[in-house]
């Protein structure tokens, strides 16, 4: 018999293993500590309570939000903003400073209120230019700034405050300010707040609200000790999966693919960090692990007669067809039929709703959009954009991922909203492409170079002959124009709830944050390292 030729991507093997994860040992479970985070939630219940002003109370809700601790403040938090919004709504709130006003806009429109970005025209000209007395107003151009990317389409006037911001901020760089108010405009500049995954965010401000002269000591130990209770909860979550991930032996039994549980687990506390959405955490990390092996079967090791074969497989979802794979494919259907049939179980138990035939159609669409492009590579085809991107936007695994994470955070499920979900809600579709893109933008050079067909920058450089830098430009331009789309959605959406809308978008932020340096899901030892040290493995030292 002759041995097929395969090939390899040459992957870096892990760099974490199960004996260190299980060694993880974080001291912030000890009673002691959380109960000096009940007594400090306490505190801030009556801060929040006696803070009257309008604009005192929207600057403790950033703050709050900021810091990662507004989940425990949901109720108040809520009243806060809906009383402004009353306000706002009978004019009756009259601002004449820039930061409260752009302040209140991002976090009216980041609630899902409807506020009109008029609300900036008295801060214009009569030419519709914002005035120069703004030109040196630090604090007023960073909030301006950052409300302006929760623009929808056809709202010039935060393309406008948004070059205005921009371009003023870039000049106080180049000016002699001081150091860390330059690091948080250099900061926003980079990416805004509104694109960035929620969790490393927090650990950056609340290093910056540290600094600032008038924070306020009990916010910050309050966000400190949280973010470290939330820390050894995410521990014993990763022991759990890594006990799993090794008992499968599927880095073992399919050593050329990636090995990567623990940025899998960096993605999914990414969709959502707060300690109640566990399962949704645990269930997602594993289905992203077999994905990661699943699309480098595709994309690198399996021959186009396996891959039909597994294609049909899937599709059929016919555990009696196990025999038709070769053995390596034998062990990764069974994982993931195992796997999809845990969760189904779960589900059926709780909430006694099958999701059976909705999971297995996901999966059988995914692999359809893989087999495809495999079919591409192998012909050596040439998509144009946008027939990769219709294959595309699926193929980076989005719907799939979000599918399931709307199982898990929905009870009861019901037969209609199920139906919907099937057929690609927008607020999916668009979360997804920026996945794509960003996914594209970090990965398609060493994927050329492997072999792997063209993806969206190369497609593009193809279907106009214009060159790499003109075409990631391009690219990096239609992710911009895709966050007004997600905007829109989020703020017109009425079918999913705010937790499935934000876990939505928080995939569009944990896809820009994995590519944001190149490819952090593939290469393990370099920011994906020291994301998941801040995040998972290091406590805030406490005084
Ligand atoms: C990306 O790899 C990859 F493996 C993903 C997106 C699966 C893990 C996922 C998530 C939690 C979203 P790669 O760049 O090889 O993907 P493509 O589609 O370009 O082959
Ligand atoms: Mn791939
Ligand atoms: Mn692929
Ligand atoms: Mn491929
Ligand atoms: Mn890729």
């Amino acid at each position: 018999m002759v041995a097929t030729a395969r090939r390899s991507a040459n992957y870096k093997p892990t760099i974490w293993n199960d004996e260190y994860l299980q060694s993880l040992n974080s001291v912030y479970g000890e009673k002691r500590y959380l109960e000096r985070a009940e007594k400090l939630k306490g505190e801030v219940k009556k801060l929040l309570e006696k803070t009257n002003d309008p604009i005192h109370q929207i600057e403790l809700v950033d703050v709050l939000q900021r810091l990662g601790i507004f989940y425990h403040f949901t109720q108040y938090i809520d009243r806060i903003l809906k009383n402004i919004y009353n306000l706002e709504d009978g004019q009756d709130l009259n601002i004449e400073n820039l930061h409260a006003a752009a302040l209140i806009f991002r976090l009216l429109r980041q609630h899902g209120y409807k506020i009109s970005p008029e609300v900036f025209r008295s801060f214009m000209d009569d030419k519709g230019n914002f005035k120069t007395i703004f030109y040196n107003d630090v604090k007023g151009l960073l909030s301006l700034y950052e409300a302006s990317f929760l623009s929808m389409d056809g709202e010039g006037i935060l393309d406008e405050a948004q070059h205005f911001a921009t371009h003023h901020l870039k000049q106080k760089l180049n000016q002699n300010i001081n150091k860390h108010l330059a690091e948080e405009i250099a900061h926003a500049l980079e990416l805004p707040l509104h694109c960035r995954m929620l969790r490393l965010e927090t650990r950056w401000f609340i290093d910056t609200y540290e600094r600032r002269e008038n924070m306020n000591p009990l916010l910050l130990e309050l966000a400190k000790l949280d973010f470290n209770i939330v820390q050894k909860i995410y521990q014993d979550e990763l022991k759990e999966l890594s006990r799993w991930h090794t008992k499968s032996r599927l880095a073992e039994k399919l050593s050329f693919a990636r090995d990567r549980l623990v940025e899998c687990f960096l993605w999914t506390v990414g969709f959502t960090f707060e300690p109640c959405h566990r399962y949704c955490r645990i269930m997602s990390v594993k289905f992203a692990v077999l994905i990661t092996i699943i699309d480098d079967i595709y994309d690198v090791y399996g021959t186009l007669d396996e891959l039909e074969v597994f294609t049909d497989v899937v599709e059929r979802w016919d555990i009696n067809a196990l025999e038709k794979l070769p053995e390596y494919m034998r062990i990764c259907f069974l994982a993931l039929f195992n796997t999809v049939n845990e969760m189904a179980y779960d589900i059926l138990r709780d909430q006694g709703f099958n999701i059976t035939p909705h999971s297995k159609n996901r999966w059988a669409e995914l692999c359809k959009k893989y087999l495809a492009e495999a079919h591409w590579y192998n012909s050596g085809y040439k998509p144009g954009l946008n027939e990769f991107l219709n294959n595309g936007w699926v193929s980076i695994t989005g719907p799939l991922l979000l599918v399931h994470a709307y199982f898990c955070m929905t009870d009861p499920l019901k037969d209609k909203p199920l139906e919907d979900i099937q057929r690609h809600p927008e607020i999916i579709k668009w979360t997804s492409l920026v996945c794509r893109l960003a996914d594209d933008l970090g990965t398609s050079s060493d994927e050329l170079k492997r072999g792997d067909n063209p993806k969206s920058i190369q497609c593009y450089m193809h279907d106009t002959g214009c060159n790499e830098d003109d075409s990631r430009t391009f690219i990096k331009d239609l992710i911009t124009s895709t966050w007004k789309k997600i905007n829109r959605d989020a703020l017109m959406n009425r079918e999913y709830s705010r937790d499935f809308i934000k876990t939505s978008i928080n995939f569009a932020r944990i896809s820009q944050c994995m590519y944001q340096y190149g490819d952090g899901h593939g290469i393990p030892d370099r920011e994906s390292k020291a994301r998941i040290l801040s995040l998972v493995i290091e406590p805030i030292p406490l005084p």
